[in-house]
């Protein structure tokens, strides 16, 4: 087989799944910033081709990952089952888990580096960017759907993957830190920055302090509702399969809806430099939560409504100190594909953040309209 790019341990774990015909190539694939995906291509006996998706999982990120596996298998056995009683085709509308040879779930390689193997959607597209409004509608029907299917999961069987993941205001402490040890000497560079998120402290601990109040529900909620976690299906344009789902665990709706504002009802990509180009298009904001309410049926409370907007300033805000954060750090998280690419994200997020206070009322009126 040829391998266009190559990571250790790679031959060895493509050899170790039990794919169907004669693989033949494995290329990188897709644009996530935690783990290294590959799509891995088959020639069949009959001469056509067949893929699947080979990621090993980030350990840096997910420090045990057996852990986050048994989510997975947990995750996809239970959504299979759901969509096999509702007449749906479980072979596309969730991911399915390639075994090994060995019959496992995953492959540790012999540099305990931790693989899986994930049936290849064919037909069907992610998107880094909006390209027409009504995918960006599908999508919040589909993770609003998501939410909808998992709501009676037994929440107690998850394990946390990531500790404190949405827990703004631990990030918030997180973010001070690493801008005090400086370790790289690049926090005099991005002083602005640095003033940015401590102007606004205040938005890092609202909906902690709901939560914590029990004002918001905690429900099993995905937690990284980006629009290229979720798959559209060439041929009728709708939400196929939510994907990506290292993060499942307990958390709030807000955050998922807020966490796909962020991404997606911006007018341009996560790391545009040119900040004049990035606001938040209140047209798209409107489609996601007008979709997102109907994919939850109606399940969101009263106080999960009104604070949808909020959710949406806070992940935002939240996204661009962790991408500082990482600046700050030597850029040891996110992937990142060019020199300070974490800082360019983390400026979109900041402009994002101010555009959303000035377009405040705006998005209340939307949340209002969409109830
Ligand atoms: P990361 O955690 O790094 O974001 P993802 O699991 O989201 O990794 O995968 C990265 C990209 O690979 C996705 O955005 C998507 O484009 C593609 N991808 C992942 N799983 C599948 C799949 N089963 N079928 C088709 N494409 C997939
Ligand atoms: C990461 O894995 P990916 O690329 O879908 C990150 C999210 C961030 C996002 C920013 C496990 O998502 O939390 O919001 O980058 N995932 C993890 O683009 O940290
Ligand atoms: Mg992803």
């Amino acid at each position: 087989m040829e391998f266009e790019s190559r990571v250790p341990g790679i031959e060895e774990a493509a050899g170790a799944f039990l794919l169907e015909g004669d693989p033949f190539i494995c290329r990188p694939y897709g644009s996530g910033h935690i783990n290294t995906t590959f799509r891995v291509s088959c020639r069949l006996g009959d001469g056509s081709h067949r893929h699947y998706i080979l990621q090993q999982m980030n350990k840096n990120v997910f420090t045990k990952p057996d852990q986050l596996m048994e989510n997975v298998v947990g995750v996809t056995t239970f959504l299979r089952k759901k969509i096999i009683e509702q007449g749906g085709d479980p072979d596309r509308e969730t991911l399915n888990i390639i075994k090994t040879k060995a019959g496992k779930n995953y492959f540790v390689d012999s540099l305990d580096g931790y693989w899986r193997v994930y049936q290849f959607i064919e037909d069907a597209f992610s998107y880094d960017l909006v390209e027409k409004p009504d995918d960006f509608y599908q999508s919040a029907l589909a993770f609003g759907n998501f939410q909808h299917l998992l709501a009676d999961y037994p929440a107690a069987t998850l394990h946390e993957t990531i500790e404190g993941f949405h827990d703004t205001a631990a990030r918030f402490e997180a973010f001070k830190k690493a801008a005090a040890a400086d370790v790289m000497g690049r926090a005099a560079g991005v002083q602005e920055e640095i003033r940015f998120v401590m102007e606004n402290e205040i938005y890092t601990h609202v909906l902690g302090d709901l939560l914590a109040k029990k004002e918001l529900p905690l429900r099993v909620t995905h937690n990284d509702t980006k629009l290229n976690n979720v798959m559209i299906d060439k041929a009728t344009g709708k939400g196929l399969c939510v994907i990506d789902l290292d993060t499942v665990m307990p958390g709030l709706s807000v955050n998922d809806f807020g966490d796909s504002i962020r991404f997606g009802a911006s007018t341009a990509l996560e790391d545009e430099q040119d900040l004049s180009k990035v606001s938040c298009s209140m047209e798209l904001f409107e489609v996601y939560t007008k979709g997102f309410m109907e994919g939850c049926h109606g399940s969101l409370t009263e106080k999960e409504t009104e604070m949808l907007p909020m959710g949406a300033l806070v992940m935002t805000l939240e996204c661009g100190m962790r991408f500082l954060a990482d600046y700050l750090s030597g850029d040891t998280y996110f992937k990142i594909h060019r020199e300070k690419h974490n800082l360019d994200r983390a400026r979109t997020q900041f402009k994002l953040v101010s555009d959303m206070k000035e377009k405040w009322e705006t998005m209340k009126e939307i949340v209002a309209k969409c109830r």
